[in-house]
């Protein structure tokens, strides 16, 4: 694997989720095989989870990581090309992707999208820079349209607690007090999606009218406005806020009671929930839910470590 970006990097969904779930049993069964090698994990926003999981899966496998919050202690970038730099940005990407590439063998790159310019948001114009100009494997810790580290635990998390063969997924929206990428609910989908074709689950999509979500990652999921019904005979439940992207980043004030409550669980299969957090307790998601027996995410949590071993020993045996 020479970058993992989308689900169109992984082509077996049920392999890869195995080889997760065996590195889990047996998390230091290939602590040779990342010995001498460097990670480099770049953020560009914060993060708790996606550091702290991917620094340990690297550590599992033997490697050595660095972690660079380019936010607070990188120099001012610049991503643009042409410009005269004669503003407040210090160093072009060209540079520092291209010394960053020298000092790992593989990076990871956060970059959330700017809510403001769609077209670069959606061309993923600094994270292609960053593999263009890094010449070594890249690892997505969350760009602009996807955050596939996350979707994959997903899946690692429904095949875990699944009770039925081919589970009924929901990604429902949910209320938030600020405007949220598309990226997790993109990623979700798209993973999702697939997984639905490879026959895996069912999978539908409910949020109020004006949160569609670009087609190109909702082919072939049942979309609806309607929660109750999306609801009904759920076994898992993600839930997730986004903003809207035709009215690219805003956020409407329509939507109320969308956030999920027990009330809300008992038109379910006893479905589990889940959520990539950070969540906002009692907006997104009642405090209820998440204190009680249903409720899924530190468990999925947990799995990332999983999720970021299986794309790190992949990365590593084709170096
Ligand atoms: C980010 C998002 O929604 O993309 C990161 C989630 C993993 N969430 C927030 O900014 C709260
Ligand atoms: N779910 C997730 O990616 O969390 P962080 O933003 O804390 O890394």
């Amino acid at each position: 694997m020479k970058k993992f970006f989308s689900a169109a990097d992984v082509d077996n969904l049920k392999d890869v989720v195995e080889e997760a779930l065996m590195l889990k049993s047996a998390p230091y069964d290939f602590e040779s095989l990342g010995k001498h090698k460097t990670l480099g994990l770049v953020f560009l926003n914060p993060s708790l989870r996606t550091r702290l999981s991917t620094q340990k899966a690297a550590l599992n496998l033997g490697m050595n990581v660095m972690v660079m919050n380019m936010d607070k202690d990188g120099w001012a970038l610049e991503t643009q090309d042409g410009v005269v730099m004669n503003g407040t940005t210090v160093e072009h990407i060209r540079e520092a992707a291209a010394v960053m590439g020298e000092y790992c063998d593989i990076l990871g790159l956060r970059s959330f999208p700017s809510l403001k310019d769609k077209e670069a948001d959606y061309n993923e114009d600094l994270f292609n820079k960053f593999i263009n100009f890094c010449g070594v494997p890249v690892v997505s810790l969350e760009s602009a349209t996807r955050h596939p580290l996350q979707s994959l635990t997903d899946l690692i998390t429904i095949t875990e607690n699944k009770n039925v063969d081919r589970p009924k997924v929901v990604l429902a929206w949910a209320p938030h007090v600020k405007a949220l990428p598309q990226a997790v609910p993109n990623s979700f989908a798209e993973w999702m999606c697939k997984a639905q074709e490879q026959g895996l689950v069912d999978f539908t999509i409910a949020h109020p009218m004006g949160y569609e979500l670009s087609e190109e990652f909702t082919n072939g999921a049942y979309v609806t406005d309607n929660l109750e019904e999306a609801l009904r005979e759920a076994d898992f439940v993600y839930v997730k806020n986004w903003s809207s992207y035709t009215e690219y980043g805003q956020v409407y004030s329509v939507a109320q009671n969308w956030m999920m409550d027990n009330e809300k669980l008992k038109l379910t299969n006893d479905a589990k929930v889940m959520h990539c957090l950070p969540v906002r307790r009692d907006l997104e998601l009642s405090s209820e839910i998440l204190d009680g027996p249903n409720s899924l995410v530190i468990k999925e949590a947990s799995n990332r470590v999983w999720a970021a071993q299986v794309v790190l020993k992949r990365m590593l045996e084709k170096l």
